[in-house]
């Protein structure tokens, strides 16, 4: 029997409680439809979260799911996805969760190959405690936690996953739910730890970074598609092009984590 699949049943009847004009509606939106494409059964996805704005993410979506501690939700979807492989299991966080306070996360889970999706709501600031500098704020951009201007050189996430071996690693925009959505899906079959920048604007916190106008003139499509594992073209569109969106490096040979426990465990 064909089960029927609409995009609508992976919404919950909960409402976002986010501002108005939150970029985070765009990625919930990508995610939905990309598990219809995929129809995946409501029952067999779960999204981990950490705190902040983005750590709301699992409450609206109608699947399982776990809202953790800050900066945690990468050991705790490790965890799950360890006891059942056979889930679908996303990871979420924002750029203060992931790469500030959960930074030592991100490493591990890509040198080990997890086979979760990891998606980086990086909206270059703290959202959620109201508008501070985060580890992706620009130079000299001023927040409330530093009014005269950020004083510190910002990560580069996608060169941080490559530098971290991860086997996926694309970048996505919250304004393109379309694109997203074909950018989440190959982070689901991809085998491997899947790792997904989304850039999003904080309408409320950030009134002169990432803005939607800044995003709209400066988002483009790298159309770079490197089916073959080729470091240094990904490294250097990561480093040349901050707002280019696409698929910068994917390594599909590459066993994951539960597949080398298998073969270490072999009987011969
Ligand atoms: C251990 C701990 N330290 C600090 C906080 C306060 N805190 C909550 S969310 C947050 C940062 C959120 O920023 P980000 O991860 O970028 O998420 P966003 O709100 O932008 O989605 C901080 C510092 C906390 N909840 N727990
Ligand atoms: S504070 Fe910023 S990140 Fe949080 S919901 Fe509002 S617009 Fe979105
Ligand atoms: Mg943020």
């Amino acid at each position: 029997m064909v089960r029927k699949v609409d995009f609508l049943q992976y919404r919950s009847p909960d409402l976002p409680t986010w501002c108005p004009g939150c970029g985070y509606f765009g990625i919930v939106d990508a995610l939905y439809r990309a598990c219809r494409e995929l129809a995946l059964k409501q029952e067999d996805i779960v999204t981990v979260s950490g705190i902040g704005c983005s750590g709301r993410t699992p409450i609206f979506i109608n699947s399982y799911g776990f809202h953790t501690l800050h900066g945690r939700s990468i050991p705790v979807a490790t965890g799950l996805k360890l006891a059942r492989e056979d889930l679908t299991v996303f990871a979420v966080a924002g750029d203060g969760d992931a790469l500030g306070i959960g930074g030592g996360h991100l490493p591990h889970v890509a040198r080990k190959n997890i086979n979760i999706t990891f998606l980086l709501f990086d909206n270059s600031i703290y959202g959620l405690t109201k508008g501070q500098s985060s580890s992706t704020t620009p130079y000299e951009m001023r927040t409330s936690s530093h009014p005269v201007g950020n004083p510190d050189t910002p990560l580069n996430p996608i060169k941080l996953a490559l530098a971290y071996g991860a086997s996926f690693v694309a970048r996505g925009y919250a304004g393109n739910p379309q694109g997203l959505k074909e950018i989440i899906k190959e982070g689901i079959l991809h085998q491997g730890f899947s790792f997904i920048q989304i850039l999003t604007p904080c309408v409320t916190f950030d009134k002169e970074n990432r803005t939607w106008k800044n995003l709209k003139e400066n988002v483009c499509d790298l159309n770079i598609r490197i089916e073959e594992k080729n470091m240094e073209t990904a490294m250097r569109a990561a480093e040349n092009e901050p707002y280019g969106c696409g698929i910068f490096f994917q390594d599909k040979q590459r066993p994951h984590y539960q597949e080398i426990l298998r073969h270490l465990n072999r009987d011969d």
